[in-house]
């Protein structure tokens, strides 16, 4: 297209609006190109992108490395499905397995496949090593969670807008109270309890990060009980939280992380950033008693660990260590969240700020029902930066861990200058 025929913003939100599924609300802003912690709109003006991609593009937009690795295997071979082998797959999983110290991992596309991959996994272990009877097994879910879409996981969804309408719901689910080891401990009193599966930390939710000693407390609960302890990393996993993973523990990341917590999942769920964004790319990792559960013909997908997926996911993970995205994630999440607090002492409108490594959100002084979260993002657009509420009251901030301090504090400065200016 050339610049005489080139759409406006306002023309092509018009042409996704008469065109498109009204599936989605976005924040009027239509980008066109993206580089590190920049993205630019059709009209050339230029953002920080405070959300990635909700995490998924942590190793920063078009990383070159990352595109490179597509290209060049998008030149050689995209896909055989798996009817075939391919001489990438097999690298690939040692790869994975050995970079997350699990014995097998299963390649899939999308976080919710892989959540879903990570359920059927659970049942078929309850049956076939718990001995549980036959279609009894139950899954713990927390409250208010977010694994996305499917039927099976919106049936474990307590969010009306996820939910309404889209019965009937799946059973064997049940959901008990996030951040609560008595109401985890009361509902694994249920010998066909088969696993729980929890966020580390809460997106969706609104960047719920929970006590201390939470996570590895359910782990021990659920060990304690022979149950499947599931922790669905979509969104926190890969550096994100200023570790490799948020419940870090045997992930064997070569000091890639300060792992004070010795927390290892039984199924680690991993999607997202897992491609830097540039691919649709998802995983699920468990030892051979779990993992080989499953058997051919039982569990899969056309694009499932295709070649382009393989090369993208191992570049992308290599970028996390070469360029110490953890520590990054780390040392930038302490001054963000100093930097935050500074604003919430000064400011009546903010209320506070929470989050760990470089998922944080800030919770605003109004009711979960008003604009003031979305108004105030859509000020931030106009001074150059990009986030988006998560309810009507919490601003969640997730910009790639590849910034420097030095463009946090511009970040910074913008989101103070923004709130200190709003009026209601
Ligand atoms: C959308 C939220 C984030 C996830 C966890 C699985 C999935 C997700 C923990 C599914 C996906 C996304 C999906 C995105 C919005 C977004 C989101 F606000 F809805 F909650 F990130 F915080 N597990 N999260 O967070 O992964 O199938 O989408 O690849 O537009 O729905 P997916």
């Amino acid at each position: 297209m050339d610049t005489m025929t080139k759409l406006s913003s306002e023309q092509l939100i018009a042409i996704e609006e008469k065109y498109g599924a009204h599936n989605y609300h976005p924040l009027p802003v239509v980008l066109e190109r993206g580089e590190g912690v920049y993205v630019w709109d059709v009209e050339g003006k230029k953002y920080f992108d405070f959300l990635s991609a909700y995490s998924a593009v942590n190793q920063g937009h078009s990383h070159p490395k990352i595109v490179n690795a597509l290209k060049e295997q998008a030149e050689t071979l995209c896909l055989t499905s798996r009817a075939f082998h391919n001489n990438v797959l097999g690298l690939y999983e040692k790869y994975m397995s050995e970079y997350f110290g699990y014995d097998k991992m299963l390649p899939i596309n999308t976080g919710v496949e892989a959540v879903e991959t990570a359920l059927k996994l659970c049942r078929k272990w309850a049956y076939m090593k718990k001995g549980i009877p036959a279609n009894q097994a139950k899954i713990l879910f927390a409250k208010n969670n977010f694994h996305g879409r499917t039927l099976a996981v919106v049936s474990a969804s307590v969010d009306p807008d996820a939910r309404k309408d889209f019965g009937p719901y799946l059973p064997g689910i049940e959901i008990i109270d996030y951040n609560n080891l008595d109401a985890l401990a009361e509902a694994l009193k249920d010998p066909n309890v088969a696993g729980f599966i929890v966020e580390p930390i809460q997106g969706e939710a609104g960047v719920f990060v929970p006590d201390e000693g939470y996570l590895l407390g359910a782990q021990k609960l659920c060990k304690e009980n022979n149950v499947l302890f599931i922790a669905d990393e979509v969104q926190t996993g890969i550096a994100r939280t200023g570790r490799l993973l948020a419940t870090c523990g045997n992930c064997n990341c070569a000091g890639n992380c300060e792992n004070n917590y010795e927390i290892r999942a039984d199924i680690l769920i991993l999607g997202k950033a897992l491609s830097g964004g540039v691919f649709p790319v998802s995983a699920v990792l468990a030892d051979d008693e779990i993992m080989l559960c499953i058997k051919p013909g039982e569990h899969g997908s056309t694009f499932g660990g295709n070649p382009i997926a393989a090369k993208v996911a191992m570049a992308a993970l290599d970028v996390v260590k070469d360029e110490e995205l953890a520590q990054n994630a780390q040392r930038l999440g302490v001054i963000f969240r100093e930097r935050m607090q500074k604003l919430v002492d000064k400011s009546d409108l903010v209320h506070l700020v929470r989050g760990k490594g470089l998922l944080n959100a800030i919770v605003i002084n109004d009711e979960e029902t008003s604009k003031t979260a979305w108004n105030i993002c859509l000020a931030l657009r106009d001074n150059g930066l990009l986030a988006k509420p998560t309810h009507g009251n919490i601003i969640r901030f997730a910009p790639p861990l590849v910034m420097n301090e030095n463009e946090l504090h511009q970040c910074c400065d913008i989101i103070e200058k923004t709130i200190m200016e709003y009026k209601q």
